[in-house]
Protein backbone atom coordinates (compact mmCIF):
# COMPACT_ATOMS: atom_id res chain seq x y z
CA UNK A 1 0.00 0.00 0.00
CA UNK A 2 1.01 3.78 -0.43
CA UNK A 3 0.77 6.46 1.52
CA UNK A 4 0.36 9.91 0.15
CA UNK A 5 -0.05 13.36 1.54
CA UNK A 6 -0.52 16.58 -0.07
CA UNK A 7 0.63 20.23 0.78
CA UNK A 8 1.89 23.48 -1.15
CA UNK A 9 5.01 25.43 -0.69
CA UNK A 10 4.98 28.90 -2.56
CA UNK A 11 1.52 28.14 -3.71
CA UNK A 12 2.90 24.57 -5.57
CA UNK A 13 1.41 21.58 -4.66
CA UNK A 14 3.92 18.43 -3.32
CA UNK A 15 3.03 14.93 -2.99
CA UNK A 16 4.95 12.52 -0.45
CA UNK A 17 4.76 9.03 -1.55
CA UNK A 18 5.88 6.06 0.93
CA UNK A 19 4.78 2.47 1.24
CA UNK A 20 4.84 3.23 5.05
CA UNK A 21 3.01 5.69 7.01
CA UNK A 22 3.69 9.76 6.52
CA UNK A 23 3.89 11.22 10.37
CA UNK A 24 3.06 15.24 10.29
CA UNK A 25 5.91 16.61 13.01
CA UNK A 26 6.70 20.17 13.73
CA UNK A 27 8.15 21.86 10.83
CA UNK A 28 7.81 18.66 8.09
CA UNK A 29 6.87 15.46 7.59
CA UNK A 30 8.41 12.09 8.55
CA UNK A 31 8.72 9.48 6.74
CA UNK A 32 10.41 5.70 7.26
CA UNK A 33 11.91 3.61 4.44
CA UNK A 34 14.53 3.03 1.99
CA UNK A 35 12.74 5.07 -0.44
CA UNK A 36 10.47 8.08 -0.82
CA UNK A 37 9.50 10.12 -3.25
CA UNK A 38 7.53 13.78 -3.53
CA UNK A 39 6.33 14.86 -6.34
CA UNK A 40 6.46 18.81 -7.48
CA UNK A 41 6.13 21.38 -10.14
CA UNK A 42 8.91 23.62 -9.71
CA UNK A 43 9.93 21.98 -12.88
CA UNK A 44 13.81 22.43 -13.64
CA UNK A 45 14.43 24.49 -10.99
CA UNK A 46 17.75 24.77 -9.05
CA UNK A 47 18.37 21.81 -6.73
CA UNK A 48 20.39 21.79 -3.78
CA UNK A 49 22.99 18.67 -3.65
CA UNK A 50 25.34 17.57 -0.50
CA UNK A 51 27.85 16.12 -1.35
CA UNK A 52 29.20 13.14 0.44
CA UNK A 53 32.41 13.85 2.10
CA UNK A 54 33.93 17.26 3.52
CA UNK A 55 35.56 17.75 -0.09
CA UNK A 56 32.73 16.90 -2.27
CA UNK A 57 30.61 19.38 -4.22
CA UNK A 58 28.17 20.84 -2.85
CA UNK A 59 25.67 23.90 -3.70
CA UNK A 60 22.65 24.88 -5.73
CA UNK A 61 23.03 23.85 -9.06
CA UNK A 62 19.74 23.88 -11.90
CA UNK A 63 18.16 20.38 -12.91
CA UNK A 64 18.39 21.94 -16.36
CA UNK A 65 22.45 21.77 -16.54
CA UNK A 66 24.62 19.14 -16.19
CA UNK A 67 24.53 17.02 -12.73
CA UNK A 68 27.15 18.94 -10.14
CA UNK A 69 29.96 16.03 -9.72
CA UNK A 70 33.31 15.20 -10.19
CA UNK A 71 33.78 14.58 -13.84
CA UNK A 72 36.25 12.87 -16.31
CA UNK A 73 38.76 11.22 -12.58
CA UNK A 74 37.56 8.19 -10.78
CA UNK A 75 40.43 8.39 -9.10
CA UNK A 76 39.57 12.11 -7.47
CA UNK A 77 35.69 10.42 -7.48
CA UNK A 78 37.22 7.34 -5.03
CA UNK A 79 38.84 9.91 -2.89
CA UNK A 80 36.85 12.81 -2.92
CA UNK A 81 32.98 11.69 -2.97
CA UNK A 82 30.92 8.67 -3.29
CA UNK A 83 32.00 6.64 -5.72
CA UNK A 84 29.52 3.86 -5.14
CA UNK A 85 26.79 5.33 -5.96
CA UNK A 86 27.76 7.85 -8.34
CA UNK A 87 25.46 8.46 -11.66
CA UNK A 88 26.71 10.59 -13.99
CA UNK A 89 23.22 10.97 -15.44
CA UNK A 90 21.14 12.08 -12.30
CA UNK A 91 21.07 15.25 -9.95
CA UNK A 92 22.03 13.45 -7.16
CA UNK A 93 23.38 13.92 -3.42
CA UNK A 94 24.08 12.50 -0.48
CA UNK A 95 22.06 12.96 2.90
CA UNK A 96 20.00 15.68 2.03
CA UNK A 97 18.98 17.41 -0.99
CA UNK A 98 16.66 20.12 -1.87
CA UNK A 99 14.65 22.28 -4.56
CA UNK A 100 14.29 25.95 -5.03
CA UNK A 101 10.28 26.73 -4.60
CA UNK A 102 11.19 30.49 -5.55
CA UNK A 103 10.50 33.37 -3.43
CA UNK A 104 12.68 32.41 -0.55
CA UNK A 105 11.39 29.03 0.11
CA UNK A 106 12.53 25.61 -0.91
CA UNK A 107 11.82 21.93 -0.80
CA UNK A 108 13.98 19.98 1.67
CA UNK A 109 14.21 15.94 1.81
CA UNK A 110 16.80 14.69 4.39
CA UNK A 111 18.08 11.74 5.83
CA UNK A 112 17.86 11.20 9.91
CA UNK A 113 19.58 7.96 10.04
CA UNK A 114 22.96 6.35 8.59
CA UNK A 115 22.52 3.58 6.11
CA UNK A 116 23.99 5.59 2.38
CA UNK A 117 20.94 7.76 2.41
CA UNK A 118 20.93 9.99 -1.48
CA UNK A 119 18.73 12.41 -2.69
CA UNK A 120 18.45 12.63 -6.45
CA UNK A 121 15.84 15.35 -8.26
CA UNK A 122 14.55 15.50 -11.72
CA UNK A 123 11.69 18.31 -12.96
CA UNK A 124 9.08 16.31 -11.73
CA UNK A 125 10.14 14.42 -8.42
CA UNK A 126 13.05 14.79 -5.37
CA UNK A 127 13.40 11.17 -4.34
CA UNK A 128 15.06 9.59 -1.10
CA UNK A 129 16.53 6.14 -1.38
CA UNK A 130 18.99 4.38 1.37
CA UNK A 131 20.84 0.93 1.75
CA UNK A 132 19.00 0.25 4.81
CA UNK A 133 14.93 -0.04 4.85
CA UNK A 134 15.02 2.01 8.64
CA UNK A 135 16.31 4.70 7.60
CA UNK A 136 13.97 8.13 8.43
CA UNK A 137 13.39 10.95 6.23
CA UNK A 138 12.17 14.23 6.91
CA UNK A 139 10.40 16.60 4.36
CA UNK A 140 10.17 20.53 5.18
CA UNK A 141 9.33 23.08 3.32
CA UNK A 142 9.35 27.00 3.57
CA UNK A 143 11.57 29.23 4.31
CA UNK A 144 14.91 28.51 3.31
CA UNK A 145 17.08 29.22 6.17
CA UNK A 146 14.52 28.30 8.32
CA UNK A 147 13.77 24.31 6.43
CA UNK A 148 17.75 24.04 6.70
CA UNK A 149 17.33 25.14 10.55
CA UNK A 150 15.17 22.23 11.35
CA UNK A 151 16.45 19.84 9.45
CA UNK A 152 19.96 20.19 11.18
CA UNK A 153 18.28 20.70 14.63
CA UNK A 154 16.39 17.28 13.58
CA UNK A 155 19.92 15.74 13.03
CA UNK A 156 21.42 17.01 16.23
CA UNK A 157 18.97 16.25 18.07
CA UNK A 158 19.42 12.29 17.23
CA UNK A 159 23.28 12.31 16.82
CA UNK A 160 24.20 15.31 19.33
CA UNK A 161 26.44 17.59 19.01
CA UNK A 162 30.59 17.45 20.19
CA UNK A 163 31.06 20.28 22.24
CA UNK A 164 34.68 21.11 22.32
CA UNK A 165 36.49 24.51 21.29
CA UNK A 166 39.42 25.16 18.85
CA UNK A 167 40.07 28.64 19.27
CA UNK A 168 42.58 29.65 16.63
CA UNK A 169 44.48 27.58 14.76
CA UNK A 170 47.89 27.35 12.81
CA UNK A 171 48.53 24.67 10.79
CA UNK A 172 51.46 24.40 8.82
CA UNK A 173 49.84 22.35 5.61
CA UNK A 174 49.41 25.51 3.43
CA UNK A 175 53.13 26.75 3.55
CA UNK A 176 55.31 24.11 4.06
CA UNK A 177 52.76 21.02 2.62
CA UNK A 178 55.15 17.94 3.48
CA UNK A 179 58.13 19.59 3.86
CA UNK A 180 58.78 19.78 7.51
CA UNK A 181 61.06 19.63 10.06
CA UNK A 182 61.27 20.46 14.00
CA UNK A 183 63.79 23.24 12.88
CA UNK A 184 61.25 24.90 10.37
CA UNK A 185 58.63 24.61 12.69
CA UNK A 186 60.50 26.03 15.82
CA UNK A 187 61.20 29.03 13.95
CA UNK A 188 57.57 29.14 13.26
CA UNK A 189 56.44 28.73 16.78
CA UNK A 190 58.87 31.07 18.21
CA UNK A 191 57.54 34.15 15.70
CA UNK A 192 53.77 33.00 16.74
CA UNK A 193 54.36 33.94 20.49
CA UNK A 194 52.04 37.18 20.92
CA UNK A 195 50.05 36.20 18.43
CA UNK A 196 46.73 35.23 19.83
CA UNK A 197 46.64 31.45 18.64
CA UNK A 198 45.46 28.69 20.42
CA UNK A 199 46.06 25.56 18.41
CA UNK A 200 49.76 24.85 16.53
CA UNK A 201 48.50 21.52 14.19
CA UNK A 202 51.78 20.25 12.79
CA UNK A 203 49.92 18.69 9.51
CA UNK A 204 51.05 15.93 6.90
CA UNK A 205 54.91 15.26 6.73
CA UNK A 206 55.87 14.36 10.35
CA UNK A 207 55.27 10.67 10.05
CA UNK A 208 57.59 8.35 8.10
CA UNK A 209 55.25 7.05 5.99
CA UNK A 210 51.37 7.72 5.88
CA UNK A 211 49.65 4.21 7.68
CA UNK A 212 53.01 3.91 10.55
CA UNK A 213 52.39 6.97 12.93
CA UNK A 214 55.87 7.41 13.70
CA UNK A 215 58.11 10.73 13.71
CA UNK A 216 59.95 10.63 10.61
CA UNK A 217 63.58 11.58 10.03
CA UNK A 218 62.93 15.08 10.38
CA UNK A 219 61.89 15.09 13.77
CA UNK A 220 64.87 13.41 15.47
CA UNK A 221 63.98 14.64 18.98
CA UNK A 222 60.65 12.44 18.80
CA UNK A 223 57.12 13.53 19.00
CA UNK A 224 56.94 14.24 22.77
CA UNK A 225 59.67 17.13 22.27
CA UNK A 226 57.42 18.56 19.18
CA UNK A 227 54.32 18.65 21.52
CA UNK A 228 56.20 20.22 24.23
CA UNK A 229 57.90 22.63 22.06
CA UNK A 230 54.16 23.58 21.10
CA UNK A 231 53.24 23.45 24.71
CA UNK A 232 55.71 25.67 26.13
CA UNK A 233 55.32 28.23 24.02
CA UNK A 234 51.98 28.59 25.26
CA UNK A 235 49.71 26.48 22.52
CA UNK A 236 47.77 23.43 22.33
CA UNK A 237 50.05 20.54 20.20
CA UNK A 238 47.26 19.66 17.46
CA UNK A 239 48.73 16.48 15.12
CA UNK A 240 47.61 15.47 11.65
CA UNK A 241 46.82 11.90 10.80
CA UNK A 242 45.30 9.77 8.75
CA UNK A 243 44.62 6.87 10.92
CA UNK A 244 41.99 4.75 8.75
CA UNK A 245 44.31 4.09 5.71
CA UNK A 246 47.89 3.32 4.90
CA UNK A 247 50.34 3.07 1.78
CA UNK A 248 51.27 -0.15 0.36
CA UNK A 249 54.60 0.65 1.30
CA UNK A 250 54.39 1.02 5.21
CA UNK A 251 55.11 -1.63 7.82
CA UNK A 252 51.09 -1.79 8.60
CA UNK A 253 50.68 -2.57 4.71
CA UNK A 254 53.24 -4.67 4.37
CA UNK A 255 53.29 -6.71 7.82
CA UNK A 256 49.34 -6.84 8.48
CA UNK A 257 47.52 -7.28 5.03
CA UNK A 258 44.94 -8.88 6.79
CA UNK A 259 43.91 -5.63 8.24
CA UNK A 260 43.21 -4.30 5.11
CA UNK A 261 39.63 -3.90 3.72
CA UNK A 262 39.35 -6.22 0.93
CA UNK A 263 37.50 -5.87 -2.59
CA UNK A 264 35.37 -8.30 -4.53
CA UNK A 265 38.28 -10.75 -5.81
CA UNK A 266 39.39 -10.61 -2.25
CA UNK A 267 42.24 -8.22 -2.87
CA UNK A 268 43.62 -5.19 -0.60
CA UNK A 269 40.64 -2.52 -1.79
CA UNK A 270 42.31 0.54 -3.16
CA UNK A 271 40.27 3.34 -1.18
CA UNK A 272 41.47 6.12 -2.79
CA UNK A 273 44.53 8.15 -4.23
CA UNK A 274 47.15 10.95 -2.81
CA UNK A 275 50.36 10.60 -2.81
CA UNK A 276 51.57 9.59 -5.90
CA UNK A 277 49.89 6.33 -5.09
CA UNK A 278 46.82 4.35 -4.50
CA UNK A 279 46.25 3.62 -0.47
CA UNK A 280 44.44 0.89 1.41
CA UNK A 281 41.53 1.03 3.99
CA UNK A 282 42.10 -0.63 7.59
CA UNK A 283 38.97 -3.07 8.54
CA UNK A 284 37.85 -1.36 12.04
CA UNK A 285 35.62 -4.06 12.31
CA UNK A 286 38.91 -5.89 13.20
CA UNK A 287 39.64 -6.25 16.81
CA UNK A 288 43.54 -6.08 16.31
CA UNK A 289 42.33 -3.21 14.57
CA UNK A 290 40.41 -1.39 17.24
CA UNK A 291 43.07 -2.34 19.61
CA UNK A 292 45.87 -0.86 17.24
CA UNK A 293 43.58 2.42 16.93
CA UNK A 294 43.38 2.68 20.99
CA UNK A 295 46.53 2.53 21.53
CA UNK A 296 47.64 4.81 19.05
CA UNK A 297 45.52 7.39 20.26
CA UNK A 298 46.12 6.99 23.71
CA UNK A 299 49.78 7.50 23.35
CA UNK A 300 49.54 10.61 21.28
CA UNK A 301 47.30 12.26 24.01
CA UNK A 302 49.64 11.13 26.55
CA UNK A 303 52.53 12.92 24.72
CA UNK A 304 50.72 15.97 24.88
CA UNK A 305 48.74 16.03 22.37
CA UNK A 306 44.96 17.45 22.52
CA UNK A 307 44.19 18.48 18.93
CA UNK A 308 43.66 16.02 15.82
CA UNK A 309 43.24 17.01 12.21
CA UNK A 310 41.95 13.40 11.34
CA UNK A 311 42.01 12.92 7.64
CA UNK A 312 40.88 10.98 4.61
CA UNK A 313 38.66 9.26 7.18
CA UNK A 314 35.61 8.32 4.44
CA UNK A 315 37.75 5.26 3.72
CA UNK A 316 36.48 4.18 6.66
CA UNK A 317 32.81 4.20 5.30
CA UNK A 318 33.45 2.57 1.74
CA UNK A 319 32.02 -0.64 0.39
CA UNK A 320 34.01 -3.40 0.79
CA UNK A 321 34.76 -6.87 2.65
CA UNK A 322 35.27 -6.55 6.21
CA UNK A 323 35.36 -8.94 9.23
CA UNK A 324 31.94 -8.22 9.97
CA UNK A 325 28.92 -8.04 7.98
CA UNK A 326 27.55 -3.95 9.06
CA UNK A 327 26.71 -1.36 6.83
CA UNK A 328 29.31 0.75 5.86
CA UNK A 329 27.80 4.24 7.53
CA UNK A 330 27.73 2.02 10.83
CA UNK A 331 31.46 0.67 10.61
CA UNK A 332 32.81 4.11 10.23
CA UNK A 333 30.28 5.43 13.44
CA UNK A 334 32.16 2.59 15.32
CA UNK A 335 35.74 3.66 14.35
CA UNK A 336 35.37 7.27 15.09
CA UNK A 337 33.55 6.23 18.43
CA UNK A 338 36.36 4.59 19.23
CA UNK A 339 39.04 7.14 18.37
CA UNK A 340 36.55 9.57 20.77
CA UNK A 341 36.76 6.94 23.72
CA UNK A 342 40.73 6.59 23.20
CA UNK A 343 40.94 10.66 23.11
CA UNK A 344 38.86 11.50 25.65
CA UNK A 345 36.41 14.74 25.47
CA UNK A 346 39.28 17.65 26.21
CA UNK A 347 40.66 16.32 22.63
CA UNK A 348 39.58 18.60 20.11
CA UNK A 349 38.95 16.47 17.35
CA UNK A 350 38.65 18.36 13.59
CA UNK A 351 37.22 15.73 10.77
CA UNK A 352 38.43 16.32 7.35
CA UNK A 353 37.35 13.97 4.17
CA UNK A 354 34.96 12.93 6.56
CA UNK A 355 31.29 11.74 6.06
CA UNK A 356 29.16 14.59 6.58
CA UNK A 357 26.34 12.78 8.49
CA UNK A 358 28.25 10.00 10.41
CA UNK A 359 30.07 12.53 11.94
CA UNK A 360 27.86 14.59 14.18
CA UNK A 361 28.22 14.15 17.19
CA UNK A 362 31.68 12.49 17.57
CA UNK A 363 33.59 15.91 15.83
CA UNK A 364 33.87 18.82 17.29
CA UNK A 365 34.86 20.39 14.03
CA UNK A 366 34.19 18.95 10.12
CA UNK A 367 36.28 20.45 6.84
CA UNK A 368 33.04 21.74 4.79
CA UNK A 369 35.26 21.62 1.40
CA UNK A 370 37.78 21.52 -0.90
CA UNK A 371 41.56 22.59 0.60
CA UNK A 372 41.81 25.71 -0.28
CA UNK A 373 44.60 27.24 -2.60
CA UNK A 374 46.80 30.72 -2.95
CA UNK A 375 44.84 31.51 -6.22
CA UNK A 376 40.95 31.79 -7.34
CA UNK A 377 41.21 28.53 -9.55
CA UNK A 378 42.38 26.63 -11.58
CA UNK A 379 40.91 26.88 -15.30
CA UNK A 380 42.52 23.11 -16.08
CA UNK A 381 39.68 21.59 -13.96
CA UNK A 382 36.56 23.48 -14.09
CA UNK A 383 34.63 20.70 -14.12
CA UNK A 384 35.80 19.15 -10.46
CA UNK A 385 34.18 21.65 -7.85
CA UNK A 386 36.74 19.39 -5.35
CA UNK A 387 40.20 20.45 -5.97
CA UNK A 388 42.16 23.10 -4.17
CA UNK A 389 41.11 26.66 -4.90
CA UNK A 390 39.77 29.41 -3.03
CA UNK A 391 36.59 29.21 -5.14
CA UNK A 392 35.84 25.51 -4.49
CA UNK A 393 36.93 25.88 -0.98
CA UNK A 394 34.34 29.33 -0.44
CA UNK A 395 31.59 27.80 -2.73
CA UNK A 396 31.02 24.31 -0.92
CA UNK A 397 31.44 26.41 2.91
CA UNK A 398 29.19 29.12 2.09
CA UNK A 399 26.59 26.37 0.81
CA UNK A 400 27.58 24.35 4.30
CA UNK A 401 27.32 27.06 6.43
CA UNK A 402 23.99 25.62 7.87
CA UNK A 403 25.73 22.54 9.56
CA UNK A 404 26.95 24.85 12.62
CA UNK A 405 24.49 23.21 15.01
CA UNK A 406 26.64 19.75 13.95
CA UNK A 407 29.90 20.21 14.09
CA UNK A 408 32.60 23.66 13.85
CA UNK A 409 32.51 24.48 10.04
CA UNK A 410 36.07 24.76 9.45
CA UNK A 411 36.19 26.52 5.77
CA UNK A 412 39.70 25.99 5.62
CA UNK A 413 42.71 28.62 6.16
CA UNK A 414 42.89 32.38 5.68
CA UNK A 415 46.06 33.27 3.78
CA UNK A 416 46.82 36.58 4.78
CA UNK A 417 50.41 36.24 2.96
CA UNK A 418 50.80 38.47 -0.10
CA UNK A 419 53.94 36.61 -1.32
CA UNK A 420 53.86 33.08 -2.50
CA UNK A 421 50.29 33.55 -3.24
CA UNK A 422 48.49 34.78 -6.51
CA UNK A 423 44.93 36.07 -4.54
CA UNK A 424 44.32 39.55 -4.95
CA UNK A 425 43.01 41.62 -1.91
CA UNK A 426 39.46 40.84 -3.00
CA UNK A 427 40.60 37.03 -2.85
CA UNK A 428 41.93 37.43 0.87
CA UNK A 429 39.17 39.31 2.02
CA UNK A 430 36.59 36.38 0.65
CA UNK A 431 38.29 34.19 2.85
CA UNK A 432 38.60 36.08 5.92
CA UNK A 433 35.20 36.69 5.34
CA UNK A 434 33.95 32.83 5.03
CA UNK A 435 36.45 32.17 8.06
CA UNK A 436 34.41 34.77 10.08
CA UNK A 437 31.08 33.65 9.32
CA UNK A 438 31.58 30.10 10.03
CA UNK A 439 33.82 31.15 13.37
CA UNK A 440 36.70 28.45 12.42
CA UNK A 441 39.66 30.78 12.13
CA UNK A 442 43.06 29.16 11.41
CA UNK A 443 45.92 30.11 9.05
CA UNK A 444 49.09 28.68 7.81
CA UNK A 445 51.41 31.73 7.41
CA UNK A 446 54.32 31.88 9.04
CA UNK A 447 54.96 35.35 10.98
CA UNK A 448 57.98 35.80 8.98
CA UNK A 449 56.51 36.03 5.53
CA UNK A 450 54.17 38.30 6.30
CA UNK A 451 55.12 42.56 5.80
CA UNK A 452 53.77 44.75 8.53
CA UNK A 453 50.43 45.64 7.01
CA UNK A 454 49.62 42.03 6.79
CA UNK A 455 50.55 40.95 10.51
CA UNK A 456 48.22 44.01 11.56
CA UNK A 457 45.20 42.34 9.17
CA UNK A 458 46.02 38.74 11.28
CA UNK A 459 45.77 40.63 14.70
CA UNK A 460 42.58 42.06 13.43
CA UNK A 461 41.58 38.52 12.50
CA UNK A 462 42.38 37.22 15.61
CA UNK A 463 41.31 39.58 17.75
CA UNK A 464 37.56 40.42 16.33
CA UNK A 465 34.56 38.41 15.98
CA UNK A 466 31.50 39.74 13.86
CA UNK A 467 28.52 39.60 14.94
CA UNK A 468 27.02 37.44 11.96
CA UNK A 469 23.46 37.64 10.41
CA UNK A 470 22.59 35.61 7.25
CA UNK A 471 20.63 37.45 4.96
CA UNK A 472 20.08 35.23 2.09
CA UNK A 473 21.39 32.32 0.72
CA UNK A 474 24.64 33.88 -0.18
CA UNK A 475 24.83 37.30 1.94
CA UNK A 476 25.45 38.19 5.20
CA UNK A 477 25.84 41.24 7.33
CA UNK A 478 29.21 41.15 9.37
CA UNK A 479 28.72 43.66 12.08
CA UNK A 480 27.98 46.95 10.03
CA UNK A 481 29.18 45.80 6.34
CA UNK A 482 27.03 43.51 4.03
CA UNK A 483 29.03 40.77 2.49
CA UNK A 484 27.38 39.37 -0.93
CA UNK A 485 28.97 36.18 -2.62
CA UNK A 486 26.23 35.78 -4.89
CA UNK A 487 28.38 36.71 -8.23
CA UNK A 488 31.22 34.89 -7.16
CA UNK A 489 29.58 31.64 -6.41
CA UNK A 490 27.27 31.76 -9.55
CA UNK A 491 30.18 32.28 -11.34
CA UNK A 492 28.63 35.88 -12.71
CA UNK A 493 32.35 38.01 -12.38
CA UNK A 494 33.80 38.54 -15.24
CA UNK A 495 36.87 40.69 -13.31
CA UNK A 496 37.70 37.34 -11.28
CA UNK A 497 39.53 36.49 -14.20
CA UNK A 498 42.84 38.22 -13.22
CA UNK A 499 43.03 35.66 -10.34
CA UNK A 500 42.91 32.45 -12.36
CA UNK A 501 45.77 30.02 -12.83
CA UNK A 502 45.50 29.13 -16.09
C1 LIG B 1 47.65 16.56 3.79
C2 LIG B 1 46.42 17.26 3.25
C3 LIG B 1 45.97 18.44 4.14
C4 LIG B 1 44.67 19.00 3.62
C5 LIG B 1 43.62 17.88 3.56
C6 LIG B 1 44.13 16.75 2.68
O1 LIG B 1 40.54 14.73 -3.07
N1 LIG B 1 41.74 14.58 -2.91
O2 LIG B 1 42.40 13.85 -3.70
C7 LIG B 1 42.40 15.23 -1.82
C8 LIG B 1 43.76 15.02 -1.59
C9 LIG B 1 44.38 15.68 -0.52
C10 LIG B 1 43.67 16.52 0.29
C11 LIG B 1 42.32 16.72 0.07
C12 LIG B 1 41.68 16.07 -0.99
O3 LIG B 1 44.30 17.20 1.34
O4 LIG B 1 42.39 18.34 3.09
O5 LIG B 1 44.21 20.03 4.48
O6 LIG B 1 45.86 18.03 5.47
O7 LIG B 1 45.38 16.28 3.16
O8 LIG B 1 48.09 15.54 2.93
Amino acid sequence: MTYTTAFSVAGELCTIYSDNPIEQIDGGYLITGNSVRVEHSFGATKFYRNGWNSWSPTGWRSLAEEPLRIYDNPERLLTADDAATDDPNRHLGSTVGGLDAGNGQILLLGALSLGAPRVGATEKVLTGEADESAVQWVVAAGDERQVFARYAELVSSRFGRARGCSGAVWSSWYSFFEDIDEERLKVVIDGLKGYSFDVVQVDDGWETIVGDWVAGSGFPSGLKQLASNINDAGFRAGLWLAPLICLPESDVARLHPEWLVRDAADKPMVAGYNWNSHYYALDTTREDVQLHLTELFESLVELGFSYFKLDFMYAGALEGRRSATVHRDTVYRDAIELIRRAVGHETYLLGSGVPMLASVGVFDGVRVGPDVAPYWDNTERRRDRSGPGAYNSIANSISRIWMQPWYDVDPDVVFFRGRRSLLDDRGRQLLIDVAQISGFKSTSDPIGWLDSAEKVMLRDFLAHSPNVQQLGRYRFRLDQRVVDFTDYIENTREDLESMLVK
